[in-house]
């Protein structure tokens, strides 16, 4: 399926104010992809296919989620999380994507984890600051994405911790453990400096 058919066909399965959100996030992850020195190309299929599950049912989203053998804790945790699993797992079913890096960057686009890889951290982040989105605190991961990825994610990462905390949600240990690593890596890099 080329570049087209597969943004027609994602189009259809969401309302069209996601979309909206979608085409943000392919602008923004080809942008930091240059910017940060990953394959545009890949950040843009993974952005494309990224949010292709949200608005599946609850329902239908489990039985992918069951069906793809890696839910693993995920069950556990909000279904909010899972749209980024069952996303991969249709990308590979329905989409022919078999690029594990693209693939892998649709999986962890939610909760993040440890070990990123660039693109994994771009789309992520383009995620969270493409044009469309508002929310206390993203001019800052917009200005921060100019100069620093690990950072601006970073940012990210404690937006969403912020809100779940504020609102007495659990936190998907996994987010947490993602946000650490960065910080990790960042801490060795001002050790190298
Ligand atoms: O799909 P989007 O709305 O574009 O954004 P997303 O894929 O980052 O979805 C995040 C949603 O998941 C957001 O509404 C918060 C919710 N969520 C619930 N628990 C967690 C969580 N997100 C993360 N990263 N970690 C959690 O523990
Ligand atoms: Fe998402
Ligand atoms: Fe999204």
């Amino acid at each position: 399926m080329d570049r087209n058919a597969i943004m027609e066909r994602v189009r259809a399965q969401m309302p069209e104010r996601r979309w909206a959100h979608t085409a943000g996030v392919m602008e923004t992850a080809v942008r930091l992809a240059e910017r940060y020195g990953a394959d545009p190309a890949k950040a843009e299929l993974a952005a494309i296919l990224h949010d292709v599950a949200k608005y599946w049912k609850i329902e239908d989203q489990k039985r992918a989620l069951i069906e793809s053998g890696e839910a693993g804790d995920l069950l556990e945790y909000d279904p909010q999380l899972w749209h980024a699993h069952v996303g991969a797992h249709v990308a590979r079913r329905d989409y022919g994507i078999e690029d594990p890096e693209v693939l892998d960057a649709i999986r962890w686009h939610t909760s993040g984890r440890v070990g990123m890889t660039l693109l994994d951290k771009v789309v992520c982040l383009a995620d969270y600051m493409e044009p469309g989105r508002d929310f206390p605190g993203v001019d800052r991961i917009r200005e921060e994405a100019g100069r620093s990825l690990d950072r601006a994610l970073v940012l990210g990462f404690d937006s969403t911790i912020s809100f779940l905390l504020a609102n007495g949600r659990p936190v998907y240990p996994l987010t947490v453990m993602a946000r650490n690593d960065l910080i990790r890596l960042l801490d060795k890099e001002a050790d190298n400096d």
